[in-house]
Order: structure tokens, then sequence, then C-alpha cells
């Protein structure tokens, strides 16, 4: 059987923080809330044009999917050019040009009042909300976000594919140790090489201009722009145990990692790629 991520996540129109806790804070479940950002100055007035005007002198660091890089986040981005421009390439059609994590709020900081972060949940970092912006066909490749944090998503201009898996999936999804990547593509499968996907369940949804999909600690996401967008994401801090491993991650392992593939390169992303093979080997057996 091929993957399947047909499941649409479960979606409400609203939820208050009770009901919010127990149906899927408490059980670490994703859902699309459809109104909780949606009467926001943002979800009016955010456009490509609205922050043009606003930032368009500003220089900005663009990402894009380059495969030498599928086992790690780059952390500065390969080319820089006016925010402007980066408006236009993204405008006059698909492009895979993104601005990922991108602090809109440090260049025009009265755009933070456009939005008020609901108390939706514990441990919201309030002061931490940042932005995403891509063209038609940008992708944002599987990962999972290595702060263990719960992420709220919301969709301000466009639309997107969101397909989410469990972590429990880790292994099945041939994450490389040491990283919170993987180098499978999901809408394009590569079943020799990766036979666990078969056995892959997950869930997607497409995040309509306005609603906010919530995803929690640890999710694995890949997310296919359907037109240009802008998006914006706040996270709350995972639990005790997701606040320890993610400090165990970015304090030890990444460097670890870093240093590796500083040292010796592409000897070290084989070595990663054998053992994610290896892993998911072992749990394919254990299913026998
Ligand atoms: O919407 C996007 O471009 C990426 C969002 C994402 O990967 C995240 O919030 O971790």
């Amino acid at each position: 059987m091929p993957i399947d991520f047909s499941q649409e996540i479960e979606s409400v129109d609203t939820i208050d923080y009770a009901e919010f806790k127990e149906r899927f804070f408490i059980p670490q479940k994703p859902v699309k809330i459809k109104n909780l950002l949606s009467d926001s100055d943002a979800n009016k007035k955010w456009s490509p044009d609205y922050f043009k005007e606003k930032i368009g002198d500003v220089d900005v660091g663009v990402f894009f999917n380059d495969p030498c890089y599928l086992d790690r986040s780059l952390k500065e981005a390969p080319q820089k050019m006016k925010f402007s421009e980066y408006i236009d390439l993204i405008t006059a059609g698909p492009t895979d040009a993104r601005l990922h994590l991108f602090n809109v709020f440090k260049h025009a900081p009265e755009t933070r009042d456009d939005f008020v972060i609901p108390d939706i949940t514990d441990r919201i970092l309030k002061t931490m909300a940042l932005t995403f912006f891509g063209g038609e066909g940008t992708v944002a490749r599987m990962h999972r976000d290595m702060d263990n944090s719960n992420v709220f998503l919301t969709e301000f201009w466009g639309k997107k594919k969101v397909v989410v898996f469990s972590p429990d999936y880790d292994k099945l999804l041939y994450r490389y140790p040491f990283t919170t990547h993987t180098g499978v593509e999901i809408e394009n499968p590569d079943y020799d090489l990766f036979p666990g996907l078969h056995d892959v369940r997950g869930q997607h949804t497409i995040l309509e201009k306005g609603e906010t999909l919530y995803m929690p600690s640890r999710y694995w996401h890949y997310i296919r722009y359907m037109s240009v967008g802008i998006g914006m994401a706040f996270r709350s801090l995972g639990d005790v145990s997701n606040l320890v491993s993610a400090a165990w991650q970015m304090g030890v392992v990444s460097q670890v990692d870093d240093g590796m593939r500083q040292l010796t390169g592409e000897w070290w992303f084989q070595k990663k790629q054998k053992w994610a093979l290896k892993n998911a080997r072992k749990i394919l057996k254990s299913e026998v």
C-alpha cells in the first residue's frame, strides 16, 4: 500500500482553552482552527503589496530547495536580495524561493499589532512570532522543528497544502540520525529505496487564508504553497521531556553533526543515510 496521508486533519470553527486542551493539546493531536485569527487586522491587511510598501528596501535572505542540504536546515540563506525584488519574483510565477522564519517585525514593528495571540494554551512564546513567505510551488520539505515546540501556523495570504505525520513514524520516515530531517519525498516516494514508506500514515489539510493549523510538538510536516503565501507561526513550549530533548538536540547532537560534516563531508552524510535505512529495516523486520 502506498504512503497514505489522504485523511483530513480535523477542523473546528472556533475552540476555547478548555476544549483545546482536552481534545487536542493533551492528546497531542493536530487540528485546524478556522477562526482563531481570521478576524485579525493581519488577515485583513497582509498581502505582498502591503509588505512591499513597508519594507521593500530591506535586504532579505532567500532560501531554495537545494538537494545538497537534505539533512539539515541552512543557518544562512544562500542568496540575498531586496525584499521588493523578492516579492516581484514570487508574484511573477511559480518558484521555490522562500523566506523561512523571517522576522518581519524587526523591520516593520507596527505590523506586530496586526494580530493578538490568543491564550489558547499555556507557555505561549508571545514575543516569538515569525513569518514565512513563498511563491506558488514553493515547498518546505519534510522536517520536524528542532525546538520541539507546539506550532500554530496561520495563513494570512494565499493557501498551502500541509501534510503531517506523528513522531512515532520517525524511523519509517527515514530520519537522518543526528538531525530532524529526512530525504524522503512524500509526494513522489521512492519505494525501492524507502520501502518503509508503505506503512506510513499521515494527515493533510489545505490551509486557507485566515486559518490556523496546530502542529503538536515533534510532528513532522511538509508544506507545498498552492499560491503566493504569507504565513505566521507562533509557538508554545513543549513539556519538560520535550524541552530536555530539544536542548540536547540543539546543544549537543546537532553540534556533533555539524562538526562531523565539516571534518568528513560526504562520508558523514552517507553514514547517516545508511543508519536511516538500517533503522527502518529493523522496524520492518519486527513487524513481520
Ligand atoms: O509555511 C511555511 O513555509 C513553513 C512552516 C514551517 O515549516 C514551520 O512552521 O515550522
